[in-house]
């Protein structure tokens, strides 16, 4: 009894060394992030102080600071990473997950995080070739294509895409357009600044205008994607124009370019403007919505992420029913262990391997090693979990197969669902 009992506490701990080091090294297809192809220059984001204003952290150093935001604002970058530095990991312990997430990608760089001298670690990163230092952060992360968030909206990198430039097939595009959907009416005044002949109500002929854009846009930054962020409150169908835009211009542009529609629900802009980015909130979203779009709109494709917690049950429950649905990452506020090891579970538990469980979200390029090897940790478990309950009924996963499995949830069958 003794010994059976031994022997599968042998082949449980063997299980999950092997699922823990397939994982380790599984190539990734990060599906969403902030970082952009190296030609955009000074948009990708990298180093120390870089890493130490991410506004997850900037959200979290205010509740320890007392100076002013607008003070705060007016510092130099070096100067807001000194007293978030001070704030969150010198006067407290840095057991966030965000502050982790620095430790972990300093340590994992090489850096020794124990002496806290931050002055040396800046002069570390001052000492980085950049090319170089992308290509360690991409080796150590065993991240591989990336995706980048690209709008047409925002002006510095609207300017990089007019002057063209050679593409890095390490990074590739996905078309964003909250202004278009969310802030019609100026948005119609930049199109029709852009020689799109948008002027009036919505009609069907500014229908076609806008879809004249989005074909543009696709095509100029080879798009594998579209994608919208929206607030808990919305709707579909309905006649915001939002809604009548995402109907009568995003969708066909979709069905006629075959490329599926991202919706990332439940942020809540500028809950407190007086942050920055660091501002926004979460709230709950009538996934019903999602469910008129899937149900309304066979032949698109749809993406989903929601920000909501309370929503995640509810969005396996749906992508169970639509196979038009795909379901992706621990958005944002669900990124932390507590709430990603359980999203991943549940998905695991209802939708087996149809899914991507993870996207980086990274705004910061050295972000990739630290998001990357934390959800590796938890994808780990998740899985080992999963395989040894199908030990236990006789059914023993081989390495081919599970490498085929990790394959495809870091990206295979995101691929596939895209028809990249
Ligand atoms: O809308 C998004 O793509 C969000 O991910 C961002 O707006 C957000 O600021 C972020 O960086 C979350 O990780
Ligand atoms: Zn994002």
């Amino acid at each position: 009894m003794v010994s059976t009992v031994m022997a599968s506490e042998r082949q449980r701990s063997a299980l999950a060394k092997r699922v823990e080091t397939i994982v380790a090294n599984a190539p990734v297809f990060d599906i969403h992030t902030h970082l952009y192809d190296p030609a955009f220059r000074e948009l990708l984001l990298w180093g120390i102080d870089d890493l130490l204003t991410y506004h997850y952290l900037v959200a979290e150093a205010f509740r320890q600071l007392d100076l002013p935001a607008e003070k705060f604002w007016s510092l130099t970058k070096s100067q807001r990473a000194d007293l978030i530095w001070d704030a969150l990991f010198v006067r407290h312990s840095p057991i966030s997950e965000a502050c982790r997430g620095v430790l972990t990608t300093l340590n994992l760089l090489g850096l020794e995080v124990k002496k806290r001298d931050l002055p040396s670690l800046r002069r570390w990163f001052a000492g980085q070739k950049f090319e170089k230092h992308l290509a360690r952060c991409l080796e150590l992360s065993r991240v591989e294509r990336i995706c980048m968030t690209n709008s047409p909206f925002d002006d510095l990198e609207r300017q990089v895409w007019g002057k063209g430039f050679p593409r890095d097939k390490r990074f590739v595009a996905a078309l964003r357009i909250d202004p278009l959907l969310l802030d019609w009416p100026r948005t119609a005044g930049r199109l029709a600044g852009w020689g799109y002949d948008v002027g009036g109500k919505l009609s069907p002929a500014v229908a076609h205008e806008v879809r004249r854009f989005l074909r543009d846009w696709t095509r100029r930054i080879d798009a594998k994607y579209l994608m919208v962020s929206l607030p808990p409150e919305f709707s579909f169908p309905g006649q915001t124009n939002g809604a009548r835009l995402i109907e009568q211009a995003v969708l066909p542009h979709c069905r006629e370019s075959g490329l599926p529609f991202a919706l990332m629900l439940g942020v809540k802009r500028a809950v407190n403007p007086q942050l920055g980015l660091a501002g926004d909130g979460v709230g709950r979203s009538d996934l019903e919505a999602l469910q008129n779009l899937c149900a309304g709109f066979p032949e698109n494709r749809f993406l989903a992420t929601v920000l909501s917690r309370e929503n995640q049950h509810e969005l396996c429950v749906l992508a169970r029913k639509f196979r038009n649905l795909h379901i992706f990452g621990c958005w944002w506020f669900t990124n932390v262990p507590l709430v990603a090891e359980e999203m991943t579970r549940m998905r695991l538990e209802l939708l087996g391997l149809s899914v991507t469980p993870q996207q980086s979200d990274a705004r910061v390029l050295d972000q990739l090693v630290y998001k990357w090897s934390h959800f590796r940790e938890i994808l780990s478990r998740a899985l080992t979990a999963k395989y040894s309950d199908l030990t236990r009924t006789g059914w023993e996963p081989t390495a081919p197969e599970i490498q085929r499995d990790v394959k495809d949830l870091f990206g295979g069958a995101f691929e596939r669902f895209c028809g990249m």
